[in-house]
């Protein structure tokens, strides 16, 4: 045994904190986009792995046609949706990496468009349709001609690989034309689409084979699987990209929150005085204001979007920022982060524009006097410090075949949301929006304002009322917009019915999944990554589906630690493996002045074999080690 398979080089674990790397200021720039023709937005939307760069760095990533984000669809209220979604999604690089191995099922895919008043059956928004690689899916989707004119978004839905497809990049805006574009102010402002995503890469440049959940830092996550990663938040694919703007110009900014995990807490600053310029609201979740609200800072969960009208400051430089934000995890608040470079220059711009700005009736209707057909309370439960996580809805996980409740379109219900979590949940829901009356028994002071995900405070109430138009029927859900909180559970199946006896179900027609599978894509499109001196392990059986990490001779694990002052003495035991040097205790690893730590543990398997050693030690409060890792070597 002794030192037959493994010989530690030391235990003297080094601390290691990533940050962001590339100081990279590039131009901003919008993403594709495709418009309807004919009153139909017909395209085929291929899904792949790419190579692409960010802040001057080559990642290697799951895309909708080799972007980041995916294209921008418009098309008016009326016109229909038909996309052909092919899923030639691959495999990360592993076998020279050290990375775990992707499940299979990590690459099944399908679409959601977020936010859009549309039906959930037949070839429709139907996120229980399950897209294979090598497959396809016709998409059908026809937008009621009420649809609210705004922005909405795509992004994949398939159960249990929403998170990780996310954390590529997959996602794309859509553009409901109309509505405000009609407001002259609005008109004359310079329009920009800011798609904001999460990327996490390690360092190959390709997201973790495995789940990490965030939990805190500069990195923004530290969690029980080591996942040596990075994360990054650019726009429309550009890292901080740099803006332009003319003292007093107005610009329209419409901007998406396309994270899987993290809250936006946007502000713009004058750089280096903190001073904030403000931004005007016109919009939020698609739907419009009647008269724009001025905001000092904006507030997007992951999956909000929101539209601002933005007015040039004097000669300088500002900041685009996601301020630091609690989203209410134990590791602590969520690090302060630079989304892009605002430069006003330039004449100035005599723009009448003065707020607040009327703009048009809101494209909903007036739900206040409605009688209330219904009431629910549902509750948000989780528990997260051993493994395996899971996350609840009235004390239950997602299952696809159980109706969680049935709802009788046509009427006005009030929901009661009842978070016993210390996380934040952002409530969101499919087809309907919805507007907040009260938050912990307070009236919310702004209640005319719809919504379609709003963020339950830590162990905190928020109550709405919520119409469900009569013409949406079929089953669809609700569930927590975090999307690793999703993937493990907290997700809630409803079903949409008319009165009288229930429609016979409308299944998907057309060559998926039925039809022959495409032809394989060929030659693969990427060339492989160099190996990196690491692994990471994964602690999640459910999402990992069991598989080990493996470790190749001569790698060196990292580990990830929580946030929060932790005292942790690593120890690597197991069978064919020789620790050497004592135990080293860390007084403050985890997160420290908005840094994360990452304790790297390396050693060196001298003999490969299939052979399991673990990782382990006694971490102080919380207890977030309280199973050690399991590595399996690699034979070789
Ligand atoms: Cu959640």
């Amino acid at each position: 045994m002794e030192s037959r398979y493994l010989l530690t080089t030391g235990l003297a674990a080094t601390l290691l904190v990533t940050t962001a790397s590339a100081r990279v200021h590039e131009t901003f720039r919008e993403p594709t986009v495709w418009h309807s023709e004919g009153g139909v937005l017909q395209r085929t939307l291929e899904m792949r792995r790419a190579r692409t760069t960010l802040g001057g760095r080559k990642i290697l990533t799951l895309t909708y046609e080799g972007t980041i984000p995916g294209p921008t669809w418009r098309l008016a209220p009326g016109e229909r949706i038909k996309v052909r979604l092919v899923n030639n999604m691959t495999p990360p690089a592993t076998s020279q990496s050290g990375t775990a191995t992707a499940s299979p099922e990590s690459l099944f895919t399908n679409i959601h468009v977020h936010g859009l008043q549309v039906d959930p059956r037949g070839n429709g928004d139907d996120i229980f349709v399950e897209v294979p690689p090598s497959q396809y899916f016709d998409y059908d989707i026809p937008l009621p001609a009420n649809q609210p004119s705004g922005l909405f978004f795509y992004h994949p839905h398939r159960h249990r690989s929403a998170t990780g497809q996310l954390w590529n990049g997959l996602g794309g805006a859509i553009i409901v034309e109309g509505g405000l574009d009609d407001v002259p102010a609005v008109k004359a402002a310079r329009e920009r689409l800011m798609f904001v995503n999460e990327l996490i890469l390690d360092e190959l440049g390709q997201v973790p084979a495995g789940t990490p959940v965030p939990t805190a830092g500069q990195v923004d996550f530290s969690t029980v699987p080591a996942v040596p990663s990075e994360i990054y938040f650019p726009i429309n694919g550009v890292l901080r990209p740099r803006l332009t703007i003319r003292p007093g110009e107005t610009q329209r900014w419409r901007i998406v929150n396309g994270a899987a995990h993290r809250a936006l807490e946007l502000a713009i600053e004058r750089k280096g005085s903190g001073v904030r310029l403000p931004m005007q609201q016109i919009a939020q979740d698609g739907i419009n204001f009647a008269v724009s609200k001025e905001r000092q800072t904006i507030l997007l969960a992951p999956g909000n979007r929101v539209e601002v009208l933005v007015q040039g400051g004097p000669h300088g430089i500002y900041e685009l920022k996601s301020l630091q934000h609690d989203q209410g995890h134990p590791g602590g608040p969520r690090p302060e982060v630079l989304l892009a470079t605002l430069v006003s220059s330039g004449r100035r711009v005599r723009d009448p524009t003065a707020f607040p700005l009327p703009l048009l009736p809101v494209q909903m209707p007036d739900i206040s006097k409605n009688p209330i057909a219904n009431t629910r309370t549902v509750t948000w439960s989780g528990q997260v410090m051993t493994a395996p996580l899971e996350f609840q809805i009235n004390g239950k996980a997602f299952d696809p075949a159980r109706s969680d409740q049935m709802i009788t379109v046509g009427t006005t219900e009030i929901w009661t949301l009842v978070n016993h979590d210390v996380f934040q949940h952002p409530f969101h829901i499919h087809v309907n929006p919805f507007q907040v009356l009260q938050i912990n028994g307070k009236d919310y002071p702004e209640p005319e304002v719809w919504w379609d995900t709003f963020s339950l405070p830590s162990k905190g109430t928020v109550s709405l009322r919520i119409f469900f138009r009569p013409d949406v029927i079929g089953p669809t859900v609700f569930h927590c917009h975090i999307l690793p909180h999703e993937d493990l559970g907290m997700m809630s199946r409803i079903d949409l019915v008319p009165e009288g006896p229930p429609p016979p179900p409308v299944h998907p027609v057309g060559p998926f999944p039925t039809g022959e599978p495409l032809p394989p894509p060929g030659k693969p499109r990427f060339t492989r990554l160099r190996s990196r001196p690491y692994v990471f392990t994964q602690l999640y059986p459910e999402i990992a589906h069991g598989a080990p990490a493996r470790v190749l001779p001569g790698r060196r694990v990292e580990i990830q630690l929580p946030g929060g002052p932790t005292v942790w003495t690593p120890s690597i035991e197991g069978t064919g493996v020789r620790a050497r040097g004592g135990a080293i205790d860390y007084p403050s690893i985890g997160q420290f002045e908005g840094a994360d730590a990452v304790v790297s543990v390396p050693f060196k398997v001298v003999r490969p074999g299939d052979d399991t050693i673990t990782v382990g030690g006694v971490p102080a409060s919380p207890p977030w080690l309280p199973d050690p890792f399991v590595l399996n070597l690699e034979a070789r």
